[in-house]
């Protein structure tokens, strides 16, 4: 009887800790029939990556987003008119098609066994590896969300104080050393003119410069971002050029040379409460180690919202029984 009971309490266990959506890496081993599901999606991301490798700052980003919007859980990818999509910190966020071309290969293997949030993290640290990050293990096991709404979008801004960013960390249970590593997510990829203009012409209104930016750096961005507000080119955000599409520490250097392209990327390495933490990581020899750790922290900031695995990730599965899209 005893047994019986303990048996009882640890099936409920498992059903209870499978409905907080608990974690674990490998989740999908033997899942999936006889396909490797982590394999499948490093091809999809491997193939796209060969013709266009800026793709993987996207898929790196894509996985922020997600995140930090009621946790991971693919809200990010729903379609809809006032869904997260829409929202403007969204309009620049690339590779959905890369998420729905592995998850329709998925769902052709083994029908709703594996959720675009996970398919999302998995390309996100897939990318990473092909970006020369090295490759972490990632943990799976996430659900998709029911809602997403461009109203429950809010991100940390790029002109946001360093202070302001650790607490927009902190609420999602990121500490400051977390941060620091992830904002080396910045190693990759791009930003464009209109976020950084500012900086080059018009300070905070005081009709100079950025006092905080190296001159040189000033003088090559000048170029690129004329004054005309009508020109939205894009700048690497690491701007070493050996590096600016690797995954490694010349961010950390790049931005300690005051060569940094986001306000919050300069200051972070300026700051009190950060500056230290950037010198030792610029000059680590763990980087990739400690920024997967903090891939894989990030990818678990799930909430207790209703979840399912989507059929497609750009749709709820009763997509046309309820409003929540809209
Ligand atoms: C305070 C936190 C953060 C802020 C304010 C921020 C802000 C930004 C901004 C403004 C851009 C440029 C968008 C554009 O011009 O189109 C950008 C790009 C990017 N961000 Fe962040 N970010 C933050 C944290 C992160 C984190 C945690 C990651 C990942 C670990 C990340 C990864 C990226 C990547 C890879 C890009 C380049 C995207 C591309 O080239 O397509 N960011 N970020
Ligand atoms: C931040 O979190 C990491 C990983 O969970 C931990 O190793 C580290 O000690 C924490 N740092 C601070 C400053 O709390
Ligand atoms: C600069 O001036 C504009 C227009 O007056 C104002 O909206 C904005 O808040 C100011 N920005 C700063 C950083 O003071
Ligand atoms: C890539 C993507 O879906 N971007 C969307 C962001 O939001 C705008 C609307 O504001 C859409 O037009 C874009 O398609």
């Amino acid at each position: 009887m005893k047994m019986v009971a303990a048996a009882f309490a640890i099936a409920i266990g498992l059903i209870l800790v499978n409905l907080t959506g608990a974690l674990e890496f490998g989740f999908y081993k033997n899942k999936c029939m006889l396909t490797d599901v982590e394999d499948t999606v490093f091809r999809v991301v491997q193939r796209r990556f060969r013709q266009d490798p800026t793709i993987a700052a996207a898929l790196v980003r894509m996985h922020f987003h997600d995140c930090f919007v009621n946790g991971c859980d693919a809200s990010i990818l729903l379609d809809g008119s006032s869904s997260e999509k829409t929202a403007t910190p969204n309009l620049s966020v690339r590779g959905y098609e890369v998420i729905d071309e592995a998850k329709s290969i998925l769902e052709r293997a083994c029908e709703g066994v594996v959720s675009c949030a996970d398919i999302i993290a998995m390309a996100a640290r897939d990318a990473v590896t092909l970006s020369g990050g090295g490759r972490y293990n990632v943990e799976t096991g996430r659900k998709d969300g029911l809602e997403s709404l461009a109203s429950k979008v809010d991100l940390p801004s790029p002109k946001f104080s360093v202070s302001q960013s650790i607490d927009a960390f902190e609420k999602q249970g990121l500490n400051v050393t977390d941060m620091v590593y992830l904002l080396g997510g910045h190693t990759i990829g791009v930003t464009h003119c209109s976020l950084l203009r500012d900086r080059l012409y018009n300070f905070e209104n005081t009709t100079k410069p950025d006092p905080t930016m190296d001159q040189a750096l000033r003088d090559k961005l000048i170029e690129i971002c004329p004054q005309d507000p009508s020109n939205n080119a894009a700048v690497n955000l690491d701007q070493d050029p050996s590096s600016a599409f690797k995954v490694d520490t010349s961010f950390y250097k790049q931005i300690i040379l005051r060569r940094g392209i986001l306000q919050l990327d300069q200051a972070t390495a300026l700051d009190p409460l950060t500056k230290d933490i950037v010198a030792s990581i610029a000059n680590s020899n763990d980087f990739n180690f400690k920024f997967g750790q903090a891939m894989v922290k990030m990818g678990a900031i799930i909430t207790d919202s209703p979840k399912e695995i989507r059929k497609s990730c750009s749709v709820i599965n009763s997509a046309s029984t309820n409003n929540f899209l809209f």
